[in-house]
C-alpha cells in the first residue's frame, strides 16, 4: 500500500466542481475516491485521469447506500486525507409560497442531512489518524438573500455554521476545515438542474456576464489544501467580478 499520496473523497464528482476538483488532484498525484448517482460518468472521468480512482455510485440521500460506500471503501482507499462535500443543489427559483415541497426537500437531504452524514462517518477516522483536512462547498446564497433562494440559501447558510462548528471540534485533532462559497458559476449543470432541465432558462442565468468557472473553484480549494499543516484556510467568498452584492429591497405602496 503507497501511503505517500494523499486521499481524497470528492462527492459530486460526476459534474461541474467536483469533476474540477478531481482534475485538479488529479495533477497532485492524489488517489481519488469519486462519489456520485452517474457512475458511468465517474468511470469516464476516472479513465482520462491519470492517477488512481475508486469510483462510487450513490444517491447520498440514501443513508444505508453512504454508509455502504465509506464501510466498503478498498483499504488503499479508506484512510482518506481530505473530504470534499460538494454534492448539491438548487431546486426551483420560486418563492417561499409557491416552490413545490418536493424541491425544499430534496435540497435539504442532499445539502444538509448527506453532508452532515459523511461528514460523520469520515470524522472519525481522520480524528484516529490525527491528520485530515474537509472542505465544505456553501455558496454565496448562504449568505446573501435572493428573491427565490429560499430554502436553497438556508441550506447553504447550515453548510457554513456547520463548517464552523467542525473546526470547533476538529482542530484539536489536526484536522482542518475549508468553506468555500462561490458566487455565480457557470460550466457546470447547476442551472439546468436547478430548472429541471430548462435549458433555455438555464442560459439565461449567465447571459452577458462572465461566471466564474468550475476550474477557479477547483483552485481555491486546492490552494487551501497546499497550504502547511498549521494553517488553516477557514472560508473562502468568490464571486465573478460582474456579481456584486445589492443594495436592502424596499416595497413602497
Ligand atoms: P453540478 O450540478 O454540475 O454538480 C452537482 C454534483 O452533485 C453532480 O456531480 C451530481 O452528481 C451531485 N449530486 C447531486 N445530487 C446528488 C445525490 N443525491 N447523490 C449523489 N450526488 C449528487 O453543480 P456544481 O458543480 O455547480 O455544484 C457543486 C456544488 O457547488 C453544489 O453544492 C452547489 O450548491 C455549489 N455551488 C454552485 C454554484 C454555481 O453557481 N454553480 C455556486 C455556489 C455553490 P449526479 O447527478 O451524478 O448524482
Ligand atoms: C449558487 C450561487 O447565486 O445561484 O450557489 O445561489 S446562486
Amino acid at each position: 500500500m503507497n501511503t505517500d499520496k494523499k486521499i481524497a473523497f470528492i462527492t459530486g464528482a460526476s459534474s461541474g466542481f467536483g469533476a474540477a476538483i478531481a482534475e485538479k488532484f488529479a495533477s497532485r498525484g492524489y488517489k481519488l475516491v469519486l462519489l456520485a448517482r452517474r457512475l458511468e460518468r465517474l468511470q469516464a472521468l476516472a479513465g482520462k485521469l491519470n492517477t488512481e480512482c475508486h469510483a462510487i455510485g450513490c444517491d447520498v440521500r440514501e443513508s444505508a447506500q453512504l454508509s455502504d460506500a465509506v464501510a466498503n471503501l478498498p483499504a488503499d482507499f479508506a484512510a482518506v486525507d481530505i473530504l470534499i462535500n460538494n454534492a448539491g443543489l438548487a431546486l426551483g427559483l420560486e418563492p417561499a409560497h409557491e416552490a413545490e415541497w418536493a424541491d425544499w426537500q430534496q435540497m435539504i437531504e442532499t445539502n444538509c442531512t448527506a453532508v452532515a452524514r459523511l461528514t460523520r462517518l469520515i470524522a472519525p477516522g481522520m480524528v484516529a489518524r490525527g491528520r485530515g483536512h474537509i472542505v465544505m462547498l456553501g455558496s454565496v446564497a448562504g449568505s446573501y438573500a435572493y428573491p427565490g433562494g429560499n430554502v436553497y440559501g438556508a441550506t447553504k447558510a447550515f453548510v457554513e455554521q456547520l463548517s464552523r462548528n467542525l473546526r470547533a471540534d476538529l482542530s484539536q485533532h489536526g484536522i482542518r476545515v475549508t468553506h468555500i462559497a462561490p458566487g455565480l458559476a457557470g460550466g457546470s449543470e447547476f442551472s439546468q438542474v436547478r430548472f429541471h432541465g430548462d435549458a433555455a432558462k438555464a442560459a439565461s442565468v449567465y447571459a452577458g456576464t462572465e461566471p466564474l468557472r468550475p476550474a477557479d473553484i477547483a483552485e481555491c480549494v486546492d490552494w487551501a489544501v497546499l497550504q502547511p499543516q498549521h494553517v488553516n484556510i477557514n472560508s473562502i467568498e468568490l464571486m465573478p467580478t460582474c456579481q456584486a452584492p445589492g443594495p436592502l429591497a424596499v416595497y413602497r405602496r
